[in-house]
């Protein structure tokens, strides 16, 4: 669909006491607030008007604000993040959900579902089952948007390690192609897409995504930027190695709508 908006929130100071699985250096909070303007850039070069949310302290993994709700055109909702240390972000993003969207749905205890779990792909969503978002919570969203006229299948992903939410490993870039990592390429679910399969040594920039004319990908995967130029896709590869230090990638740094 065609994205006018985004919301996205400044990481804050104590960002680096988020979840994540990264054993190495913390990230630099200098270099994460000038990657993330650099984002908030690249989404106005796509037209988007960006919606720049404060910091907030008490969540330091809110800057993740695509976990915390599902948009279609004229419904959020509003997720239940499966980390227990994430579940106030929700109350963060209400009321500026609430000035875009009349309708607000709200997953409920006890589901719970992160909004990286949920890949959109025109009419279909997939929704990822994680460590995050459970079957309850998906079924839930599931049946929310097929009030809507949505499909939607489950991709069952707990038996998975190396990645932490679906769109970790996946992508919808539009008419029918899935960029996707070699672990999910031979999934059932994704019989029916044009899969642009990424190289394990690259499978971070599975976590890409279309916004309008644009693909933005993570800078320093060459493989898969040439690819999609290749294809016909205009790239803009954008660095995001302090976020990838926390688990995060390009596409949860903001809702779209
Ligand atoms: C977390 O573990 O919840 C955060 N540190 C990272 C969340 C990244 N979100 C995403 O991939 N959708």
């Amino acid at each position: 669909m065609l994205f006018t908006r985004a919301i996205v929130r400044r990481p804050g100071e104590n960002f680096a006491e988020g979840l994540t699985s990264f054993k190495g250096e913390p990230p630099d909070y200098v270099k994460a607030i000038e990657q993330h303007e650099a984002y908030c850039a690249a989404l106005e070069q796509c037209g988007l008007e960006v919606v720049r949310l404060a910091a907030d302290l008490a969540h330091p993994d809110s800057t993740f604000v695509e976990d915390v709700a599902v948009l279609t055109r004229d419904t959020a909702i509003l997720t239940r993040p499966g980390a227990k240390s994430r579940e106030g972000e929700v109350d963060g993003i209400r009321d500026a959900l609430g000035e875009f969207f009349q309708t607000v749905h709200e997953i409920e205890a006890p589901g719970t579902l992160d909004g990286g779990d949920i890949c959109e792909a025109g009419k279909h969503f997939f929704i990822g089952v994680s460590r995050r978002t459970n079957e309850e919570g998906a079924g839930q969203l599931a049946a929310f948007l097929a009030h809507q006229g949505f499909t939607t299948s489950f991709v069952d992903m707990r038996a998975m390690k190396s990645i932490l939410h679906l769109k970790s490993g996946i992508a919808w870039v539009g008419d029918g192609k899935l960029v996707v990592v070699d672990e999910l390429a031979g999934r059932e679910e994704f019989r029916e897409y044009e899969l642009i399969r990424v190289a394990a040594v690259e499978s971070y920039a599975a976590n890409c995504v279309r916004v309008n004319d644009f693909v933005l990908i993570p800078a320093g995967f060459p493989v898969i930027a040439n690819d999609l130029i290749a294809r016909g896709f205009k790239v803009l590869a954008l660095e995001v190695s302090e976020f990838q230090k926390m688990d995060g990638g390009l596409s949860c740094l903001s809702l779209r709508f």
